[in-house]
């Protein structure tokens, strides 16, 4: 069974598929995140006692280190693809490490934004030290993750990591608006679903992939791998706030609505039920308009649209990697585009 809590958690694998399918594969992933919160907060060197603690906040292991998992998975199987080697490189741990700090540091920032009160089942840190603090503790987590990336020492592996926080930003800042033509709407969507979540998983295999070897083919099945499986889970994601409970979640449910956002499920069920463009329109804003919203998705096919549209996602991954040379590691990518479809939170 999968050991590592955060992975394991991830789906509930046993009501689904057999435990033996799901546990080797992310034992080869679970040595090389052993220490991975220990030498997250090695990095974090704050000497403010209440910023220290703001920071490591979230490195406590209620996080899944979907990320890190990825990563570190996609460079084993770069590195045996380029030249059979069974060694991790230190510069690409460190890129497992930056990629959950960048994660992190927006997961900070975007409840500021938000105004949410709880994730992973806690308050969150603007609940706790109030926003301006929060929008600090995010930018500290974030300049740490920078040095970490200046000290690999490679421009190139710079460069890729950094278009993940314009893109974040972006993606934020399409989130903000919205498309008032139905046809834009579905493209805005996926453009911003690919700047807000799969472009860190994205660009973070191909740092991974270049630190491996040097052929752009590889590279860009690596960023390809990631992108789709990216979109993928951020449209499981968008499902999750429909079907699951908050309780499961550790956030509110119909977070999205709330928020007036309308996202696969919702665009899909306005194909179905047409009086609900009014609503998108006006985001949700008018007293019964979430609960309203809500039903029509439950009673349309928005969900089961929306996760088949995750599962063709996949589908592109595991086509994607399956062009590595085959090894245990590469398998466990493919089986983990499976995990993504199956979560439950
Ligand atoms: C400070 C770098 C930076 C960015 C500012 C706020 C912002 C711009 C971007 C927000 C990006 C964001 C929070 C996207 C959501 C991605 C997502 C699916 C989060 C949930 O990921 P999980 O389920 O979370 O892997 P855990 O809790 O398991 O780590």
């Amino acid at each position: 069974r999968c050991h590592h809590t955060s992975i394991s958690q991830m789906c509930s694998c046993s009501k689904t598929i057999s435990d033996e399918k799901y546990q080797d594969p992310f034992q080869l992933g679970r040595k090389d995140l052993k220490n991975l919160y220990e030498d997250i907060k090695k990095e974090l060197l704050v000497s403010t006692a209440e910023l220290r603690e703001m920071c490591e906040y979230y490195f406590d292991g209620k996080g899944k280190a979907f990320r890190p998992m990825i990563v570190v998975l996609m460079a084993r199987a770069c590195n045996i693809h380029h030249n059979n080697s069974r060694e991790m490189q230190a510069s690409q741990r460190s890129v497992a490490i930056i990629a959950e700090m960048i994660h992190t540091a927006s997961l900070v920032h975007d409840d500021v934004i938000d105004d949410a009160n709880s994730r992973r089942g806690k308050m969150t840190v603007n609940q706790i030290w109030g926003e301006r603090k929060a929008v600090l503790a995010g930018d500290f987590i974030l300049s740490a993750a920078s040095v970490a990336l200046a000290r690999i020492g490679n421009t190139t592996i710079i460069s890729v990591l950094t278009q993940v926080i314009e893109d974040l930003v972006r993606g934020e800042f399409l989130q903000l608006g919205s498309k008032e033509n139905e046809n834009e709407r579905f493209a805005h969507y996926l453009e911003k679903t690919f700047k807000k979540t799969a472009s860190l998983i994205a660009n973070s295999c191909k740092a991974v992939s270049i630190l491996a070897c040097p052929d752009p083919k590889v590279h860009e099945i690596a960023y390809q791998y990631g992108k789709n499986v990216g979109i993928a889970f951020q449209l499981i994601d968008d499902v999750l706030d429909f079907t699951s409970c908050a309780d499961h979640l550790g956030k509110p449910t119909a977070a999205d609505l709330k928020l007036g956002l309308a996202t696969g499920p919702v665009l899909f069920a306005c194909r179905q039920f047409p009086e609900m463009n009014a609503m998108i329109m006006r985001r949700f804003s008018k007293p019964g308009d979430v609960e309203r919203a809500r039903k029509y998705v439950l009673q349309s096919d928005g969900v089961q649209q929306t996760t088949y549209l995750a599962q063709r996602y996949c589908h592109e991954a595991t086509r994607e990697i399956s062009k590595l040379r085959p090894s245990p590691e590469r398998e466990a990518l493919i089986q983990l585009t499976d995990m993504v479809l199956l979560r439950d939170k």
